[in-house]
Formats: structure tokens, C-alpha cells, sequence
């Protein structure tokens, strides 16, 4: 990815790009906080971060209305954040207490919010594509204009039931985005070592599905990609695929050694094309707030955090009876 050149012009209001440094921030600081968490012992299994790619989902979501949906990989606490799910009750998910979204039996991977629209948090490489499909299925024939943003990574891409999916999408012209958070790796493998094709965003010509590359570094690239891709789906043309370029600092889970790429490579990334850096920048260049706003903006973020840490640390965990409920749906609900 090229470095980028901060411009102090831009076609959103102060307030706005204000909105999206405070969004990704405290994407970022929850994530911190929850490495932290980690390794004190305080959250168990598997725990995937998503440090770096902050600027997708604020993005994306920056061009959504109340009744859109969004499903995705396990990668998943900045998706929830984003559409504006409780930091206490994500972070309370992950250290496996009542307080959390799933009551503590969920975990990092399962989590849910019927008032959000969040249909999860999927651990199987994959299986969130075919039902992001069917979610927007549900819409379309309610006969309403909800879209549905289908999140996967640049490894799941490769599996078959994406094209199954895309297949039957094109068909009933469903109103689904298919989101390619291109991070770059698959677990430890680099996309030129599994994937035959660089250009991930063309898969769905076959099907008739348009696609484009987004640079997910930078929030205001993907919010005008976000609102492109969400008239198609509310104008009733059916699927939209973006490709949207981003990368992870952290390894793939918090048990990666991550030999697989250098630290200077890393380095790099967060020094030239570090999404939250960018907005700084242009809130500064653009003489939209002063540092004092900003560290203003990072106390608030942190003290969110730190609460939500408090909040995770004192909720009790489930008790064992607990093991028995929450199995089936209530047929009534
Ligand atoms: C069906 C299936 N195969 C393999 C795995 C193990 N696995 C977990 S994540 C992963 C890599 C996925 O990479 P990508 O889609 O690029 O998403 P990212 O982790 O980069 O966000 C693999 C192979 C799995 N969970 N499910
Ligand atoms: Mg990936």
C-alpha cells in the first residue's frame, strides 16, 4: 500500500469526521484493553483483535440507517462497537460473566444484539456468508429497503459456499453487501501463497455482481464506498461486493507468533498508513479541533474502557445451572 498524503480538504463536516476519530478510537482502546484482559488470565479461548482495521467498519457503518444488518467472522468486537453495542456488555461477554451479551457462555466469537441488527460473531471460516444472504433474504421479501453488510476475510473468500451464496444473490437480486476485509493474511498465510487471483473484488463478475477495491485505511474512502454500494442494494439492483484493503497489527489470535511477517513490515503500516493517525491529521491540518479536543476525546474514550474493564471484572460468571438454559429458542419469543 502507497503512503498517503493527508489533504486538509474534505467533503464532511468537522463534527462528522470528529464522529469517526472517536469511533475507531474506541475500537482501539477496547481492543488494547482486552489484550490486556488476556493476558492477565481474565478472558479464556480464543480471542481475535482487530486492531488496524478500525476505518472498515466506522466506515461502512457511517452510511447504514436503523433496520440495516450486519453479520460476521469472529474478528468481531470493532463490529460491535460500531454499530453501537455496549462496551460493558462486549467486554463482559469476553471475560465470560452474566453482564455479558451472551451471559457469559458466548464468548469472543458469539455474540449477538437483536436491537443492533448484529447477527454475530462466527468462529467456522465462511459460515457467515450464506446467512448474511439469507438476513437479506428476510428483507427482501418483507419488501423493505434494510441492507445487509456480510463481512469476511481475504481467506474465506477462497471457500465455496461464498459463491454458492454469490450465486444465489445475483439470482434474487438480494440486497446484500459482501465485505472483503482484505487484512492481507489468512491466519499465517499471505494472500499471494493461497490465493490465485490479487484482485479479490472480481470474483463476482461470473455472477454479474459489481465490485470494487476500497482503501481501508482511510475512514472517509470507505464511507463513500459504504454510501455507493448501500444506494445500489436500496435501488433494488441486488449484491455489491467491496474489497477493501486494510490490515492487522496484532497476529491472527492472541497465540500467534506472527513469524510469518516482519516487525518492519508492521512498523511501516502503523507509521504511514495508521487510519486514526489519518483522521488527526486531518482534523488538525483542517484547523477542525485543537489537541486540547482531541486528548479531550481520548479521556472520554478511556475512562469508556476502563469501565467496561471494571464492569467485566466485577459481574459474576454464570452459575452452573446455567448450563441447561438458553439451548433451544422459546417458540413464544
Ligand atoms: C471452515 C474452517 N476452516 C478453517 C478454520 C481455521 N481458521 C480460523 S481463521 C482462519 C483464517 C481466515 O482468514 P481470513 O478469512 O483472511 O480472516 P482474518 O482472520 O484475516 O480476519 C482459518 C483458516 C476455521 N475456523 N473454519
Ligand atoms: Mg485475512
Amino acid at each position: 500500500m502507497a503512503a498517503r498524503k493527508t489533504q486538509a480538504k474534505t467533503n464532511v463536516s468537522a463534527e462528522e469526521l470528529k464522529t469517526y476519530y472517536r469511533d475507531m478510537l474506541l475500537i482501539r482502546r477496547f481492543e488494547e484493553k482486552a489484550g490486556q484482559l488476556y493476558g492477565m488470565g481474565l478472558i479464556g479461548g480464543f480471542c481475535h483483535l482487530y486492531i488496524g482495521q478500525e476505518a472498515v467498519v466506522v466506515g461502512l457503518e457511517a452510511a447504514t440507517k436503523d433496520g440495516d444488518k450486519r453479520i460476521t467472522s469472529y474478528r468481531d468486537h470493532g463490529h460491535m462497537l460500531a454499530c453501537g453495542m455496549d462496551p460493558k456488555g462486549v467486554m463482559a461477554e469476553l471475560t465470560g460473566r452474566t453482564g455479558g451479551y451472551s451471559k457469559g457462555k458466548g464468548g469472543s466469537m458469539h455474540m449477538f444484539s437483536k436491537e443492533k441488527h448484529f447477527y454475530g460473531g462466527h468462529g467456522i471460516v465462511g459460515a457467515q456468508v450464506p446467512l448474511g444472504a439469507g438476513l437479506a433474504f428476510a428483507d427482501k421479501y418483507l419488501e423493505n429497503d434494510n441492507v445487509t453488510f456480510t463481512y469476511f476475510g481475504d481467506g474465506a473468500a477462497n471457500q465455496g459456499q461464498v459463491y454458492e451464496t454469490f450465486n444465489m444473490a445475483a439470482l434474487w437480486k438480494l440486497p446484500v453487501i459482501f465485505v472483503i476485509e482484505n487484512n492481507q493474511y489468512a491466519m499465517g498465510t499471505a494472500q499471494a501463497r493461497s490465493t490465485s487471483t490479487a484482485d479479490i473484488h472480481t470474483r463476482g463478475e461470473p455472477f454479474g455482481i459489481p465490485g470494487e477495491i476500497v482503501d481501508g485505511m482511510d475512514v472517509l474512502a470507505v464511507k463513500a464506498a459504504s454510501e455507493k454500494a448501500t444506494k445500489h442494494c436500496r435501488d433494488g439492483k441486488g449484491p455489491y461486493i467491496l474489497e477493501i484493503k486494510t490490515y492487522r497489527y496484532r497476529g491472527h489470535s492472541m497465540s500467534d507468533p506472527a513469524k510469518y511477517r516482519t516487525r518492519e513490515e508492521v512498523q511501516k503500516m502503523r507509521e504511514e498508513r495508521d487510519p486514526i493517525e489519518h483522521v488527526r491529521e486531518l482534523l488538525l491540518t483542517g484547523k477542525h479541533a485543537t489537541e486540547e479536543d482531541l486528548k479531550a476525546i481520548d479521556k472520554d474514550i478511556k475512562d469508556i474502557v476502563n469501565k467496561s474493564a471494571e464492569f467485566a471484572k466485577e459481574s459474576p460468571e454464570p452459575g452452573v445451572e446455567e448450563l441447561w438454559t438458553d439451548i433451544y429458542a422459546d417458540a413464544q419469543a
